[in-house]
């Protein structure tokens, strides 16, 4: 199964959304593998938001990420990746299609409720920045069989 990272973001925290948004994962029938709540700071947001430093709104783009602590999750699924992405809608919540988690809950380009990684091969980058191995919880599924057909692994 592939997993993926989400961070709900500090407007989701501030705005009493992360409820509302963890639960949508859970109800689509993505498994929660491991979760914590952490102050981010600049060096990790260097890293994380690299392939955005020379972008004009990269200040405030980290000013928005440590506004207030952020939660990080690792979801786990069948095509994990691109699911939660499709889940949480364009980057501009103003583009984004209703029914998104930033189309139903966002105005903004930058205050977009969450991150989620955008390839497999960045969310095993993404998820070893944040999480390290004893991190992982692992325990049964018993739902599995009716989320899933046999070949869908
Ligand atoms: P993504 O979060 O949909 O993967 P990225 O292009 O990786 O989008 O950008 C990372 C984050 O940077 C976005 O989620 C958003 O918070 C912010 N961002 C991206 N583009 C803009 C912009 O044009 N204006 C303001 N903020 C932006
Ligand atoms: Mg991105």
């Amino acid at each position: 199964m592939e997993r993926t990272l989400v961070i709900l973001k500090p407007g989701a925290l501030q705005r009493g959304l992360v409820g509302e948004v963890i639960s949508r994962f859970e109800k689509r029938g993505l498994k929660l593998v491991a979760m914590k709540m952490k102050q981010l700071d600049q060096s990790v947001l260097d890293e994380h938001y690299a392939h955005l430093k020379d972008k004009p709104f990269f200040p405030w783009l980290c000013s928005g990420m440590m506004a207030a602590p952020v939660i990080l999750c690792c979801w786990e699924g069948f095509e994990a990746v691109k699911v939660v992405r499709a889940m949480a809608g364009s980057t501009n919540a103003r583009n984004a299609a209703p029914g998104t988690i930033r189309g139903d809950y966002a105005l903004s380009a930058q205050e977009n409720i969450v991150h989620t990684s955008d390839s497999v091969e960045n969310a095993r980058i993404e998820l070893d920045r944040f999480f390290s191995p004893e991190d992982y919880c692992s325990y049964p599924s018993p739902l599995e069989q009716y989320l899933y057909a046999p070949d869908e692994k």
